[in-house]
């Protein structure tokens, strides 16, 4: 097509215009322009997604509105400081929209100080920890030295404070347990800044034992006690854990990238609300918050002074066009529907488990208080051996069904083959699908997870699967999908004509 945007005005009446696909198509014809690679493999995200269904309980699909804020010149803008406190001048209308983000932030979630600068979650814990840091260890020293300037030390005291900083005691979720990387795994930064101890899932229950944490937190009397993860299915009780890091003499700080949008949308409430409870809580602002890739602090007031130091303390130039796009996002989850949405996922992710029970899988602790499942393949014996993670992720994604394999509690199979699959029903329960439909998404994923063998016996990657439930699944994926198409308002077959 020589101008996408000229043939579709041409082919609709005025009032019958689409502006969501027409600025998409506006959009997508500047990209074309001058790299048409690249408007092709957005174009091939929109078909990939349209055919696949996503069960990736840490993704989600954002409004066309989230998406559209992003791509504006906000971009162009460097912004270090907070507003009305910028090294850069010229920075007025940024001031307005972060200052409109953080309310916002701080409205939703009921906190008392909100930092909607970091880029993503592994940016917002490192603030968050250096800020606690600051706080509580680098303050208390520097006003022991009788100073409060950083600059004002000699080599030798300022070689010392650096010293003391990475001696401290974190204590979080351990990574089979389903705690993040960034809680203290020994490839990630966190595990380098802090002396970090960790709790896991009791044995017996596959939950977290708040009397066995309490005895833990009491022995190492750690700096942060951490709550928080990727892969753990239940809620947390998180007075319960405030009144642990109280006894224990630590600041309590709450990763809820996973959870958010179950906070915001008042499914947790209460005792298993972290706001109220912890000093500091960390998010991403994607997964169940459906908002744009990005993180965000929230803390108690006593950590703002140096969670607003955030740079030059970990960070660099903030995102405004990004954060331009959490304050939509926020506004959009302050709205009931937003509400009705975060119950859905729930009692999706419950008629999900049940079904996958019902088919013969194994689904850790028996169920589900979030919008994830933890599956056991490892317990299928399809007759020539046992699955990993891995073969059962790849036979799935073969089948249309996208989702990750994650480590479980003592995995025999480690952290890259693993024995556990991780499925989430946030971004489906977005496409309108409800419980009658996870009951099928149980039943194809059960069809196709007994199709599965190892091949040659023996391998943790390789596998086949027999063609006939292959087939079969496909096709009762399509029919799903055909009901719930992924952005509607986009003309996918417009845009491949124009773009591919
Ligand atoms: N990658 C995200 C997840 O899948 O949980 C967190 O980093």
């Amino acid at each position: 097509m020589n101008n996408p945007v000229a043939e579709y005005l041409a082919s609709v009446k005025p009032e019958a215009v689409n502006t969501a696909f027409l600025a998409y198509l506006c959009g997508l014809t500047e990209t074309a322009a001058i790299a048409p690679k690249i408007a092709a493999s957005i174009v091939g995200e929109l078909e990939n997604q349209r055919k696949r269904v996503k069960l990736i309980a840490s993704e989600n699909y954002c409004s066309l509105a989230v998406q559209l804020t992003m791509g504006n010149l906000f971009t162009d803008k460097y912004a270090e400081g907070m507003p009305g406190r910028r090294f850069y001048a010229g920075n007025e209308n940024v001031d307005a929209v972060e200052a409109d983000a953080a309310a916002e932030a701080r409205k939703l979630f009921g906190a008392e100080y909100a930092n909607v600068q970091p880029h993503c979650g592994a940016d917002a814990n490192v603030l968050a920890y250096w800020a606690i840091l600051s706080a509580r260890v680098e303050a208390p020293a520097l006003e022991a030295l009788g100073e409060t300037n950083l600059y004002k030390l000699s080599g030798a005291q300022w070689q010392e404070l650096k010293r003391s900083l990475g001696s401290q005691k974190l204590l979080g979720l351990d990574y089979y347990s389903g705690g993040h990387l960034t809680h203290g795994y020994r490839y990630n930064l966190s595990s380098r800044m802090f002396d970090v101890h960790s709790y896991s899932v009791s044995g017996e229950t596959g939950m977290l034992d708040y009397d066995a944490i309490e005895g833990q937190a009491l022995e190492i009397r750690p700096l942060i006690l951490l709550a928080g993860y990727s892969a753990y299915p239940r809620k947390i009780n998180f007075r319960r854990m405030r009144e642990i890091a109280d006894k224990a003499g630590a600041v309590f700080m709450v990763d809820m990238a996973h959870f958010a949008g179950l906070v915001a949308g008042k499914v947790f409430s209460g005792d298993y609300d972290p706001v109220p409870h912890a000093h500091v809580v960390t998010t991403t602002t994607h997964k169940t918050l459906r908002g744009p890739r990005a993180g965000l602090v929230l803390a108690k007031q006593e950590f703002a002074e140096a969670l607003d130091k955030g740079c030059p303390l970990t960070m660099g130039g903030p995102l405004p066009h990004i954060i331009a796009a959490k304050a939509v996002a926020f506004k959009e989850a302050g709205r009931d529907e937003f509400r009705d949405y975060a119950a859905r996922i729930v009692e999706n992710c419950r008629a999900l488990a049940a079904a996958c029970i019902n088919n013969g899988l194994t689904v850790l602790t028996g169920g589900t208080d979030n919008h994830l499942i933890l599956v056991n393949v490892n317990e299928l014996d399809n007759g020539s051996g046992r699955i990993t993670g891995r073969q059962a992720e790849s036979a799935l994604h073969e089948c249309h069904i996208t989702l990750n394999r994650n480590s479980l509690p003592g995995d025999p199979n480690g952290p890259w083959y693993t024995s556990g699959l991780r499925i989430g029903t946030a971004a489906v329960t977005t496409l309108g699908m409800g419980t009658a439909e996870m009951e099928e998404l149980g039943a194809i994923i059960a069809l196709v997870l007994k199709a599965v063998s190892p091949a040659p016996a023996g391998s943790k990657a390789k596998y086949t699967i027999e063609p006939g439930a292959k087939a079969e699944a496909l096709d009762r994926v399509k029919k799903l999908l055909d009901r719930f198409p992924v952005y509607p308002e986009l003309d996918l077959e417009f845009l491949q004509k124009a773009f591919c």
